[in-house]
């Protein structure tokens, strides 16, 4: 397995949050906890990819949300942030020399945050980010998966804040989130106070966690997971969490 990341500019300390963090982010601890990540990603098995920083875009860092690849084809999207949209074509174009590329064009706009895919299925949250437009193009490029919108109630960035894949046929939920019953999976309940920690990136028989989150570990573990528990308290400050910081194909 593949994945492509991309390194912190100094302008992520401007990277958009829903509300301004408590203390100021810094850039440097932030590169060293995204080091801390890529080197998790390496352990896992994972081939990683790294591109410059573009300080241009302070939340370039997150390209998740530039791409949705399923199958060896790689959707680029139209982010719904606009001062996003511009991280899009060094995203396309690194990938372009391994994969396949399709756009999104028009009014369609997608973040990667809200696509999960579990088997066949890729669950989309409507989110503030995601549109209709959005959800068709996907739809449209990726004819023989099942797509399935689930409405993300106010407050939640991505689908992906409160839940994520785990293997083919298995994920984690924040409870109290949504529904499990939303979901034609094996879910890991992972319980509210530890929501943060229902973002998490998994490679196989490996998986990466945020650091902190006990319950969660242990539960992992317990399911037979090689557990990397990494730092992310910077990321935290700019709404970013695990799967954000890559593309996985
Ligand atoms: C944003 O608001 O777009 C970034 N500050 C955070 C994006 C996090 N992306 C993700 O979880 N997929």
């Amino acid at each position: 397995m593949r994945a492509l990341v991309r390194e912190i500019p100094t302008s992520f300390t401007r990277a958009l949050s829903a509300q301004a963090p408590t203390s100021p982010i810094d850039p440097v601890l932030a590169r060293a906890q995204h080091a801390a990540y890529v080197a998790a990603l390496e352990a896992s098995g994972v081939t990683v990819e790294t591109l410059r920083a573009d300080e241009a875009h302070p939340d370039c860092v997150f390209v998740e949300d530039t791409a949705v690849i399923v199958d060896g084809v790689a959707l680029i999207t139209q982010p719904g942030a606009p001062s996003r949209r511009g991280e899009t074509e060094a995203i396309a174009a690194a990938l372009a020399k391994q994969i396949e590329i399709v756009r999104m064009t028009g009014d369609a706009t997608l973040d990667g945050g809200d696509c999960m895919r579990v088997g066949n299925t890729i669950y989309v949250g409507a989110s503030a980010r995601t549109n209709s437009a959005g959800v068709a193009r996907l739809t449209e490029v990726f004819p023989r998966m099942r797509v399935v919108t689930v409405w993300l109630p106010a407050g939640i960035l991505h689908l992906k804040c409160v839940c994520t894949p785990i293997g083919e046929s298995r994920m984690l939920l924040a409870e109290s989130s949504l529904a499990p019953a939303t979901f034609d999976a094996d879910i890991i309940r992972i319980p509210a106070e530890e929501t943060y920690a229902a973002n998490a990136v998994a490679v196989g028989s490996h998986v990466i966690v945020a650091d902190g989150f006990p319950q969660t570990l242990d539960a992992l573990s317990t399911a037979g997971f090689t557990v990397h528990a990494v730092p992310t308290s910077e990321v935290r400050k700019a709404d970013g969490s695990l799967t954000c910081q890559s593309l996985l194909y």
